[in-house]
């Protein structure tokens, strides 16, 4: 996969200047996407001052996981995207998130569990796809997102060898867990472009998933936690705790 190539060409050559503070990935990364330079990846533990470690490709147990994921999904060009299409569909309040104060916590079973603002994740790659968005109440939309790849920070955060799910916490209170390889998988985004521009607060910003891979209950809006775990919990989706199909595939 080409764009991995990337990520691992910039992140080796960083490791090879042997950077040790991670407040310099902004100056990095920048070329790729919105650039902050005073931005820090701030650790939860104190495990995580080194650089090397953080961006070590991930295990082998769940490289594995991730290619046996069947193949992309089909990507659509921006002509087709349908604006109007994308219904809100939300089952209760719609919370305000002020992206500035904004942290994004990861953690649950990883080497390096995180919190990152809204700035350090915009310094990663800048995915961009346009992909159906399939609701199951029977209606459909063809929407580009734009955000970072799942992967990217997983990659930061270096889930342990046995992670296998992966848990979303939603500022409405919104739960959702995946299959860790779908997670994983290049087209799943946590993304905060919807159709070119900033994605609207009733859309879940500032960070929502979006996967053409998987149903549209499993696209969490309002992301606020993401716990890596080696069980599924008894608590497994907001919908899906009222019946519906845990696994969601496309
Ligand atoms: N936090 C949260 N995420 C959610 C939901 C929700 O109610 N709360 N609804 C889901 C459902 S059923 C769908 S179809 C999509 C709809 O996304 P949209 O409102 O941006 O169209 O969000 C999903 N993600
Ligand atoms: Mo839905």
């Amino acid at each position: 996969m080409q764009f991995d190539k990337q990520l691992q060409r910039q992140l080796s050559r960083r490791q090879l200047l042997k950077y040790t503070s991670l407040s310099s990935m902004g100056l990095f990364l920048g070329s790729c996407g919105v650039s902050n330079q005073s931005s820090i990846f701030q650790p939860l533990n104190q495990k995580s001052g080194n650089a090397r470690e953080l961006f070590e490709p991930l295990n082998q147990s769940i490289e594995q996981l991730i290619f046996q994921a069947k193949n992309p999904a089909p990507e659509y060009p921006v002509s087709a995207v349908e604006p109007n299409a994308l219904l809100i569909n939300s089952f209760g309040i719609t919370p305000v998130i002020d992206p500035n104060s904004f942290k994004l916590v990861i953690d649950g079973a990883v080497n390096n569990p995180m919190q990152l603002s809204m700035s350090d994740i915009q310094s990663l790659p800048l995915i961009s796809m346009v992909i159906r968005h399939i609701c199951v109440e029977g209606w459909s939309a063809i929407v580009q997102w734009g955000g970072v790849r799942l992967y990217d920070l997983a990659k930061l955060v270096q889930p342990k060898a046995d992670a296998r799910y992966v848990y979303f916490e939603s500022g409405d209170s919104y739960y959702e867990s995946w299959d860790i390889a779908s997670a994983l998988h290049p087209q799943t985004l946590l993304a905060y472009q919807k159709n070119g521009q900033g994605i609207s607060i009733e859309n879940g910003a500032p960070l929502r998933l979006a996967s053409p891979i998987k149903l549209g209950y499993k696209q969490s809006k309002w992301v606020t936690r993401v716990t890596f775990t080696n069980e599924l919990l008894s608590r497994r989706g907001y919908w899906v705790d009222e019946g519906y199909e845990w696994f969601a595939g496309l």
